[in-house]
């Protein structure tokens, strides 16, 4: 079968570029984009060459959401309309891997992030913005709630009032808005996204990828836990670090006045 387009595939050493594909809807979610969309991100989860990720769309859109065009024929018959099951199977997996997978993670937001493609865009662990990027909280005006981890993520990004304002009215959060909420790291001219992307993304895939991971781990745990809970589970964490060939190199590198080699192990 052929492979599908829907996701192109760039390497870059060990920076994986994964572009969203489908410009004419802005990038809207059918069910051959996420399906290519899992698998892409599944590969760059287990492929411990990838140290850094990169999430962007193609064309002036980011990622407009769920396809509503594809599931046009939902609401031409009598049929009860089950939403739950389709994201179970399509979302969740993606939203997880992004969430969890022990490498950095950023968003270059081209345009438009919309509906679950604005979860795709708060899944990723950093988000750095063109001038021309938006944020709609789209659900509300198709009548849904946030879904894709919208609700999880964006209070604790941007505070519960604002999140509720977003989400509430639906309106398009322009990138300086976003930045002055916290929503995104940067912004840069729309010319230089890709080349800053690139330039940040390659900087930390040559981090120590193995701390940086558990320092993700880290942090998601942190939403749950009390702070007895949380320098438990940091003494255990670093105790992991402790035995990676990266700290052994970044202490020699600096008693030895030199810069360090990360591998990533
Ligand atoms: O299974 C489930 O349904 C559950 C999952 C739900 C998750 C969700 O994501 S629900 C939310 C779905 N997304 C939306 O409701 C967003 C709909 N789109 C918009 O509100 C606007 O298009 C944007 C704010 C994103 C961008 O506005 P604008 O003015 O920059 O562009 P546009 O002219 O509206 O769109 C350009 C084209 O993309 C246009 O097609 P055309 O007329 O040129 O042929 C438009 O129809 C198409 N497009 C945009 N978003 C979608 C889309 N086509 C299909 N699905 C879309 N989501």
């Amino acid at each position: 079968m052929a492979e599908s387009q829907s996701v192109i595939i760039e390497n870059s050493e060990a920076v994986r570029t994964l572009r969203m594909n489908r410009p004419d809807s802005l990038n809207a979610l059918n069910n051959d984009l996420l399906a290519a969309l899992g698998k892409a991100v599944r590969d760059c989860e287990r492929d411990d060459s990838v140290r850094c990720m990169v999430l962007t769309g193609a064309g002036r859109g980011f990622c407009s959401g769920q396809d509503l065009a594809d599931v046009a024929d939902r609401y031409t018959s009598d049929k009860p309309i089950e939403l739950g099951s389709h994201l179970r199977e399509r979302y969740h997996p993606v939203i997880m891997r992004l969430r969890t997978m022990e490498k950095p993670v950023i968003a270059a937001v081209n345009g438009v992030a919309a509906g679950a493609g604005f979860s795709l865009a708060l899944a990723c662990d950093l988000r750095v913005a063109g001038e021309s990027a938006s944020f709609v909280q789209a659900f509300v005006n198709v009548g849904l709630v946030p879904d894709s981890g919208s609700t999880h993520v964006l209070p604790r990004l941007i505070g519960v009032s604002r999140a509720m304002d977003l989400t509430f009215t639906g309106r398009k959060v322009k990138a300086s808005e976003a930045l002055q909420y916290g929503l995104v790291n940067q912004i840069v001219a729309d010319s230089e996204l890709s080349t800053v992307v690139g330039e940040l993304a390659a900087k930390l895939a040559n981090m120590p990828t193995k701390a940086i991971g558990l320092t993700k781990r880290a942090i998601n745990a942190a939403w749950g836990n009390d702070l007895d809970a949380q320098l438990e589970y940091e003494a255990q964490l670093q105790t992991t670090a402790g035995r990676s060939e990266d700290h052994r190199e970044g202490v020699t590198a600096f008693l030895q006045k030199r810069s360090p080699k990360f591998t990533g192990r």
